[in-house]
């Protein structure tokens, strides 16, 4: 009763807005790891103006970032029984919910942003999102999250020697954790919202993310040492929970698809603004950076990886994605 009384009164509230489309407005909430101001932030208001637009106000926004909602897995938990309606998070958990999504975390895989882009919005990556809704999740679009690189608190890392026996915070996910072992660093798979206090508390010596994400949360505060490995590109995914999109005509669904193509958009441009300028400013935070990477020797060092890639996913798979043209 409670709650029904607060959604007709957010309706009241923008009564005026909604008057046009003579339907009650629905505000739905969308979750993410990071600040407002991140790409993930920016990506969701676009998102959100474009179905208000193209909904004529039928549907809003409302913003949940920094974990509001709980970790990345917790999230896309909640988009499968409905508690949460929108997450844009990135690839790193989503594997454990639709293992085809794994093979776009292979460490290397991608050369550049068009490469990534040309596969994931091309027919390999709509293959993909096809995935989603057998395991109880709508996909509506590939946003990004970007290339990783790796920060730690003991000294600057060149090559994967220079890395090996550092603890480093991975994601939970079973592809990039492989990589970390096999370079001979100790992976630890940790939730992000732990992630800050653990490189403080030294529980963790680091961790790797892209540009947007390490100036997003501040880690340069814990953080001394930034290498720029670019070693994997992180795709991030804007999720609906079926208990919106199964109440959708299909003019509907092509709005809501529309809208998360235009925040894919905006969080694309925003990631790579980011990546480019980014640097300067974790410098100026204080933080030594290592620019000439000796990405050769990592991915030599990855081959026995490599090799249980090839198992998992079949070889054909990842050549494919590889040698895609665009
Ligand atoms: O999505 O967990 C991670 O390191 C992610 O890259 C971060 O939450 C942004």
């Amino acid at each position: 009763m409670f709650l029904k009384k607060l959604v007709l009164g957010s309706a009241f509230a923008l009564g005026l807005a909604t008057a046009a489309a003579g339907a009650q407005a629905e505000e739905l909430k969308l979750g993410y790891s990071l600040a407002p101001t991140s790409h993930y932030g920016v990506g969701a208001t676009a998102m959100g103006e474009e179905l208000a637009r193209l909904s004529n106000g039928k549907w809003t926004i409302k913003q949940f970032p920094a974990n509001a909602l709980g970790g990345e897995r917790e999230m896309v938990e909640g988009a499968q029984i409905g508690t949460v309606d929108i997450v844009v998070t990135s690839s790193g958990p989503v594997g454990n919910f639709v293992p085809d999504t794994l093979i776009t975390d292979i460490p290397f895989l991608f050369k550049d942003y068009k490469h990534a882009h040309a596969v994931l919005d091309g027919p390999i990556g709509q293959r993909i999102l096809d995935q989603f809704p057998k395991h109880g999740l709508i996909a509506l679009a590939w946003g990004e999250n970007g290339f990783r690189n790796l920060t730690n608190s003991k000294h600057p890392v060149k090559t994967p020697d220079d890395a090996k026996g550092l603890k480093i915070r991975t994601m939970e996910n079973q592809v990039h954790m492989t990589a970390f072992k096999t370079i001979g660093v100790l992976p630890t798979p940790m939730a992000f919202p732990e992630l800050f206090t653990a490189m403080q508390q030294g529980t963790v010596d680091g961790q790797e993310n892209p540009i947007g994400v390490i100036l997003s949360a501040k880690f340069s505060q814990v953080q001394k040492h930034l290498s720029l490995t670019q070693h994997v590109y992180s795709p991030a995914l804007i999720i609906l929970s079926p208990a919106v999109w199964n109440k959708l005509s299909d003019q509907e669904k092509g709005w809501f698809k529309q809208a998360a193509m235009a925040g894919a958009k905006a969080m694309r441009q925003k990631a790579e603004d980011d990546a480019a300028n980014g640097v300067e400013e974790l410098r100026k935070q204080g933080m030594q950076v290592v620019t000439d990477v000796d990405q050769k020797a990592f991915q030599e060092a990855l081959k026995p990886a490599y090799a249980e890639y090839a198992k998992k996913f079949g070889q054909a798979k990842i050549d494919e994605i590889k040698n895609y043209q665009y």
